[in-house]
């Protein structure tokens, strides 16, 4: 007996996790049941190496993680969350045409560049309303058109889409992560016309025919099969409905943001960092085009307004980097290590696109910093603490810049996810943007997720507010003041922007 339990899966870029999570007496009570490693693996294709998902083995432990979380007593829901934009494609018998390419592969150089000659990006973006990022679906698409996959595929599922494919047999395309293709009329909530016309007239990507049926969050896709995953299969978890929920990460992100106020900007801090407010109806003007700030579909109608900030990946691979080489370091020793620094001794412009793909961060961070004439980071700490204090200078823009295009108030700012664990740039954040941050929950994707599938069979009730009550009631922030002077913040903006 008890009270239900509903399981969340949430895949980040560097991890993926299933969550069980049960409401009793208005709190939101969860579980991580499992945690698997995630990351690109490179495969040689052709005369070139392509960077992909290990999809299958994201999929094992998915299922694995939906069996543990339904024992002993099944499951009241299931969601599936993922990073943005990427796909698989579905031959007619309804199989995987090769494993989804990472958005961070070289295939998509110059590939906005060629849409662009057809719908210009000013055009384009008062479709969409979309940032311009190198990996943005229809750029993706474009770049693969005439390849043999392409050439064999009937269908196309983002991946959230497709794990809920293998799960239920039904094919969708949930909305807010359809929002980050580029396919979607922001306004209209509905595929664009005049993308599709694109892609099927000048690149030769029957996109209409490929594309599901959007769902809004909060649908029911389908019920949960037997007998796929690994050896045991989806075990209890068979019969549980699927609900189709914000599967765009960063959408089930802003809804368990824990805010009292309307007057809210948000970080949601991982592998990325996504900073912007929440609207009701998008900003498409000339000067948010030009910020490159995106309007990408929330839950209950919303739109998330926000820009893409090269986030904790600097740290990730400066990481991977290091003990490649041998060496271990621990991340909150090396974050003690670098608070004890000065800061703003070197910022590097952690969206310059050198940062995007795989590699050696250090190296390329010494590189700006030396064209920059600033003197590079050498010691791990110094590297840690560069990329801590450039993050909270680009999140002071960008907060600045959301509330400003959209002409909102914003009062604090809620930090949720991994990065909420990073104390010093917590407190870095606060004084950079000269407002208080709230920080937490550390599994923000994980809890939007899981209300609101909640919501769909019923085990709550309510707008986001009412959810965003739940998670305040349910969860541990910390909050950081902010203090010291703007003209130090003010001076490294110029050092990089002037
Ligand atoms: P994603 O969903 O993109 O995989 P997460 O939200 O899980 O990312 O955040 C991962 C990041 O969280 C790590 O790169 C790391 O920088 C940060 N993080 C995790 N644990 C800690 C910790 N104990 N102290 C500081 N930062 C942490
Ligand atoms: C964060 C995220 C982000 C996208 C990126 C590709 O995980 O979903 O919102 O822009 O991955």
């Amino acid at each position: 007996g008890g009270t239900a339990v509903h399981a969340a899966v949430d895949l980040g870029a560097s991890s993926g996790r299933v969550i069980a999570g049960r409401i009793e007496d208005g709190r939101l009570r969860t579980e991580e049941v499992a945690r698997f490693p995630n990351g690109p693996v490179t495969v040689p294709a052709g005369n070139r190496a392509t960077l992909h998902w290990d999809v299958l083995s994201l999929y094992a432990g998915v299922v694995e993680g939906l069996r543990r979380a339904a024992e002993p007593h099944g499951l009241a829901s299931a969601g599936v969350d993922s990073w943005a934009v990427d796909y698989g494609l579905l031959d007619a018998d309804g199989a995987l045409l090769g494993n989804p390419v990472h958005y961070r592969d070289a295939r998509t150089d110059g590939a906005s560049e060629r849409v662009f000659a057809h719908l210009p990006a000013e055009e384009l973006y008062a479709v969409n309303g979309l940032q311009v990022q190198p990996f943005n679906t229809v750029f993706q698409l474009a770049a693969a058109s005439g390849d043999a996959q392409s050439a064999a595929a009937r269908d196309l599922l983002l991946v959230p889409d497709l794990l809920g494919y293998w799960l239920t047999g039904e094919r969708v395309a949930e909305l807010t992560n359809a929002s980050t293709t580029g396919l979607v009329d922001v306004h209209a909530r509905r595929w664009a016309d005049r993308c599709l016309d694109l892609l099927r007239e000048r690149f030769g990507v029957p996109a209409r025919d490929l594309l599901p049926e959007l769902v809004e969050p909060g649908t029911v896709v389908g019920a949960i099969r037997a007998g796929t995953g690994t050896g045991a299969g989806t075990g209890a978890a068979e019969g549980t409905p699927l609900v189709a929920v914000g599967s765009h990460d960063t959408a089930s992100a802003v809804v368990a943001v824990p805010a009292a106020t309307p007057r809210f900007a948000y970080v949601s801090s991982g592998t990325w960092s996504l900073v912007g407010v929440e609207l009701d109806a998008p900003v498409r003007t000339e000067a948010s085009r030009a910020a490159n700030f995106t309007n990408e579909l929330g839950v209950d109608g919303t739109v998330r307004y926000l820009r893409n900030v090269t986030g904790l990946w600097l740290l990730q691979e400066s990481l991977r980097v290091w003990r490649e080489r041998g060496r271990e370091v621990d991340l909150p020793d090396l974050l003690a290590r670098a608070a004890g620094l000065p800061a703003l001794a070197c910022v590097v412009d952690v969206d310059d696109p050198r940062f995007l793909p795989p590699g050696d961060m250090p190296a390329r961070i010494a590189a700006f910093a030396a064209e920059t004439g600033q003197r590079p980071p050498e010691t791990d700490a110094e590297v840690a603490r560069c990329v801590v204090d450039s993050l909270a200078l680009a999140y002071r823009g960008a907060v600045r810049q959301a509330a400003e295009l959209s002409g909102t108030d914003v009062e604090v700012v809620h930090v949720v996810g991994g990065g909420s664990r990073n104390e010093l740039l917590c407190r870095l954040t606060a004084d950079a943007v000269g407002l208080p941050v709230v920080a937490g929950p550390v599994e923000g994707a994980a809890i939007g997720n899981l209300l609101v599938q909640a919501r769909a069979v019923g085990a709550v009730e309510g707008g986001l507010d009412d959810l965003r009550r739940i998670v305040a009631d349910s969860t541990e922030v910390r909050r950081y003041e902010p203090s010291g002077p703007q003209a130090p913040w003010e001076a490294a903006e110029r050092r990089l922007w002037s």
